[in-house]
């Protein structure tokens, strides 16, 4: 059987005065059509917080002041089709602080969205689980096994930030 793995990161971009949040509807690849917040693929070279800025600006435009990491989730999935796992690290940040213009890529459309009308029917979803926690602050530590992208189970661990 095949399991590969990879790590990611997921960062929030948090307009406090608003009470806003920073969401991309992705246009294509994995997650297309969903909202989530920004990230991507870790490239070997490279440290968790230069990718966590780097994906920032390649998919909304904007940079990152001050990412502050909120934790880790680890995302399991099993392929019937291909009888394989893909194992996901995904390290959760958010920032509060950034500078740039946003912009619409070939890869994604950013939109601010109040945080409390989270569009979750149109998320991950296992976000329904943990993303309030970390947009109030606290730390998240999450293990989620899914079957063909569906949630089997999971189990979660929340600390203040
Ligand atoms: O490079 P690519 O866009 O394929 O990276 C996947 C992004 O999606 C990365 O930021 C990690 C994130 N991600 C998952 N699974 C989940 C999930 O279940 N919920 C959320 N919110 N994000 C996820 O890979």
């Amino acid at each position: 059987m095949v399991r590969k793995a990879g790590v990611y990161t997921l960062l929030f971009i948090i307009n406090h005065a608003k009470k806003e949040v920073l969401l991309i509807r992705k246009k294509r690849g994995f997650g297309s059509g969903k909202w989530n917040g920004v990230g991507g693929k870790v490239e070997d070279t490279e440290r968790i917080r230069e990718a966590v800025i780097r994906e920032s600006h390649e998919e909304c435009g904007l940079t990152p002041l001050n990412p502050e990491w909120k934790g880790m989730l680890f995302f399991e999935n099993y392929d019937p089709h291909r009888d394989a796992w893909e194992d996901m690290l995904v390290h959760v940040y958010t920032a509060d602080a950034w500078e740039g213009e946003l912009e619409e890529s070939d890869e994604a459309l950013p939109a601010w969205h109040p945080i409390s009308q989270l569009p979750l029917e149109e998320m991950w979803e296992d976000d329904a689980y943990w993303l309030t926690h970390v947009l109030e602050g606290k730390r998240v530590s999450g293990r989620f096994t899914f079957h063909d992208w569906k949630l089997k189970e999971h189990t979660l661990i929340t600390s203040k930030g």
